[in-house]
């Protein structure tokens, strides 16, 4: 594996690369990488450098469907490649796979684009917005609601043990968005003035859940309770189709020391970065293809994606 490889690699583990959309474009940027360095002589042997590279990415950060299916579509790219051209030259094939990669970067943008629109307005007019953790779709909705000449304000919470609330709060703040910063722990106080919530999406499975930055589900529940809308804004891609087939989507464990550097060997630590909230505490979900109830956007997915369905 290419050395810059092994540093996205890293990076994405240690979270310096971080949020489902930044981690599915930098594991495609990995892709493209090692294919355009790669020494490969033959096909058999660029396909297998590409599943290693794959199963690298994919396993450094478990609970990111949109990551997997962008390696998925590029890896059945290639397959289908070598498959229907047999003479097809190595080198031939290299370019032709990192052209593919690159059209999924403008896929992306179009995409981002296109949720930002239906996101902003949703956006209450005077209206104050609760959001968790740092989803790059969510601030780019509010960014989309600022340049509409919205007036609103977002309390972003905290997210400990990383704190990326204050990342959202000072992207925020630069843009020109009021942004008010709070601790976990007063969800429930500022949900009382709240008119809306929104927070990102890491995987959605086939019931409609959301699997979220650890917390999701508590700002859920405590919207309800106070009769705020609550809605995640995510792009098709962040549905796991293997949950379809009864797969339950992993949830990451990560190093104690987040928590607690240094804890009392008799305490035990327990860090998990993300939880599952049910479908039926989420209005919906603000998609390229609009903003969609919970229930039905695995059908949605599976014919946006192109996904096939075993016996159907
Ligand atoms: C980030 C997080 C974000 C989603 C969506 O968790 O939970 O809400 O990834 O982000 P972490 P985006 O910081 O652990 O990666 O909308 O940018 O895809």
């Amino acid at each position: 594996m290419e050395r810059e490889v092994e540093r996205i690699v890293r990076d994405i583990k240690s979270l310096r690369i971080q949020g489902a959309r930044n981690v599915a474009r930098s594991a495609i940027e990995a892709l493209i990488i090692q294919v355009q360095k790669s020494r490969a002589k033959t096909k058999p042997e660029l396909y297998s450098e590409l599943l290693e590279v794959g199963d690298a990415l994919a396993g450094s950060r478990p609970t990111e469907p949109m990551m997997r299916n962008a390696i998925s579509d590029a890896v059945r790219f290639t397959l289908m490649q070598i498959k229907t051209h047999p003479a097809l030259d190595v080198n031939v094939l290299k370019r032709a796979i990192v052209k593919e990669a690159i059209s999924y970067f403008d896929e992306m943008e179009g995409n981002q684009k296109k949720i930002c629109d239906y996101g902003a307005r949703l956006i209450p007019e005077g209206g104050i917005v609760v959001t968790h953790c740092h989803s790059s779709t969510v601030t780019g909705i509010f960014k989309r609601a600022k340049d509409m000449d919205r007036e609103f304000s977002v309390i972003a919470l905290e997210t400990r043990p990383r704190y990326q609330g204050r990342v959202t709060a000072k992207e925020l703040a630069d843009h020109g968005i009021k942004a008010t910063l709070a601790v976990d722990g007063a969800v429930n106080l500022v949900m009382k003035k709240a008119d809306m919530c929104i927070v990102g999406a890491d995987a959605i499975t086939s019931m409609g859940d959301l699997i979220n930055k650890v917390g999701t589900s508590t700002v859920a529940h405590i919207a309800r309770e106070h009769d705020v809308s609550f809605y995640s804004s995510a792009e098709l891609y962040k549905y796991d189709p293997l949950t379809l087939f009864g797969n339950r989507e992993r949830i990451e464990e990560r190093e104690t020391a987040e928590v607690w550097e240094g804890a009392p060997r008799n305490v035990k630590v327990r860090n998990p970065a993300f939880d599952a909230t049910a479908s039926r505490y989420i209005n919906g979900y603000v998609t390229e293809m609009g903003v969609l109830p919970p229930q039905s956007l695995w059908s949605i997915a599976t014919q946006r994606l192109g996904l096939q369905i075993a016996g159907i």
